[in-house]
């Protein structure tokens, strides 16, 4: 198993309302994630990063004593570094360096499964290590300093370059395809009127466990982060008769690297179209209050913060102190209570679904002519039938339907409206 030795920074000039032990403790469950053994965890107050190590030279010596004592064979920090500091780290502390976004992509690699997923984290990869292709250059011709190094160093740095830029190119075209598949089922659910409802939320709150409660989706579910990353979507008929799909996609996390979002952007943009957002609300964690603030800071940067928005304040049955209930409850505007595990409260969840939509459907009662079994089948199917009888005049059918449907039923001369 790879050891690790991690190194949690606080910058005194950053602002970030996340408390240093806290950073600390997430960085390590990244880790975990990655499958290595955070063997330190050593936390260090800043001023500002220094251009050429990041963290100061005694500091990076020290660093360089401790990974050797404890015989780790890689360090990790918690901020992005440049590709100049991560070399000249390695140069100085001897190991292999790395830094919180690299240690995502390389959980986001693992758990990409779909052609999309994986040409996404790919395209993320390159995007990463584009820029920190020049500064090798300069350290290949300060290293090698003579003949024969510099020159063709840099040339094959450039062959590289122009090498990984044609496949930037060639990602983004197939990216793009796949989401033009992506906006014709999008279209074709809303020329049907399907509303969608997304699932969204921390990594680790629960979502893909409440699309299987609900759905019997069969999504992989896992105590770690990132364990979903490619959309799903799954059909589902509320109790009131009314066609809903549902959406399970990739979690959010606290300083979510920008360019993962742009990444990610077509998965994502799941949740910018859909008519509701579920936010599933981890509870039982130490820091609901700080997850809550970094799904709304991603969701501003989607421009999706303004949507309609249920808070699933998710895993009360891991919750001791009940009391803690009725302030969530109260600081959670348009909340409630759930278990995903263990299917509690879900159906007030869809009550609070339903009452989102409820103006989408409509009550009504018609008489359809015998000869059109079709459009019974179709009343069936669309909306719920809560009572049907078969008259000598026709079929008198009493029903939920969606609004569109009703509308293009009655355009039908055939079809009579009771009431
Ligand atoms: N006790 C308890 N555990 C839950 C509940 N809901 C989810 N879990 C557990 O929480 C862990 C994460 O659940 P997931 O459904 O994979 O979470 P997710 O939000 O889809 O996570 P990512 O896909 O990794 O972003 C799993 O171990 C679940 O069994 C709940 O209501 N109660
Ligand atoms: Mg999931």
């Amino acid at each position: 198993m790879e050891r690790a030795l991690l190194v949690t920074i606080k910058l005194k000039s950053e602002k970030d309302s996340w408390r240093l032990e806290d950073v600390a403790e997430e960085l390590e469950e990244l880790t975990h994630t990655c499958g290595a053994e955070a063997v330190d965890n050593i936390t260090c107050i800043c001023d500002k990063p220094t251009p050429n190590l990041f963290i100061g030279k005694g500091k990076t010596q020290e660093l360089a004593l401790l990974a050797e004592e404890e015989g780790v064979n890689t360090v990790i920090l918690s901020h992005d570094l440049s590709g100049t500091q991560q070399r000249n780290l390695e140069e100085v502390i001897g190991k292999k360096t790395i830094d919180r976004t690299q240690l995502i992509l390389d959980i986001f690699a693992r758990h990409a499964r779909s052609p999309e997923g994986k040409t996404q984290v790919e395209l993320a990869q390159l995007q990463y290590l584009m820029p920190r292709l020049v500064g090798k250059g300069v350290m290949l011709s300060r290293l090698g300093g003579g003949i024969g190094t510099r020159g063709p160093g840099e040339q094959k740095l450039e062959v590289d370059r122009r090498r990984i830029s044609k496949r930037i190119d060639k990602l983004k075209d197939d990216l793009r395809r796949l989401r033009q598949h992506r906006l014709t089922m999008r279209k074709r659910r809303k020329e049907n009127a399907i509303p969608t409802v997304a699932l969204i939320g921390y990594t680790n709150a629960g979502k893909s466990t409440l699309l299987n409660a609900l759905t019997f989706a069969g999504q992989t579910v896992s105590d770690s982060l990132f364990t979903t990353l490619d959309p799903l979507h799954k059909s589902f008929v509320l109790p009131n008769g009314e066609h809903i799909v549902i959406s399970d996609t990739v979690g959010f996390l606290h300083n979510l690297p920008h360019h993962l979002i742009e990444a990610f952007k077509a998965t994502l943009e799941e949740v910018v179209e859909a008519d509701l957002l579920i936010h599933v609300l981890d509870i039982s964690h130490l820091r609901v209050y700080e997850h809550n603030q970094a799904v709304f800071s991603v969701l501003k940067e989607l421009q999706a913060d303004k949507k309609p928005l249920i808070t699933a304040l998710n895993k009360i049955d891991l919750l001791e102190d009940k009391t803690w209930l009725e302030q969530l409850k109260k600081d959670f505007h348009n909340s409630l209570t759930i278990s995903a595990k263990l299917r509690q409260n879900l159906d007030s969840l869809l009550e609070k679904i339903q009452e989102n939509f409820v103006s989408r459907m409509t009550h009504l009662e018609l008489l359809i002519p015998h000869s059109r079994m079709d459009l019974v089948d179709l009343c069936y199917r669309e909306g719920k039938v809560e009572e049907i009888k078969y008259l000598q005049k026709g079929i008198k059918i009493r029903l939920n339907l969606p609004r569109v449907l009703s509308q293009k039923l009655l355009h039908n001369r055939e079809i009579e409206k009771i009431s």
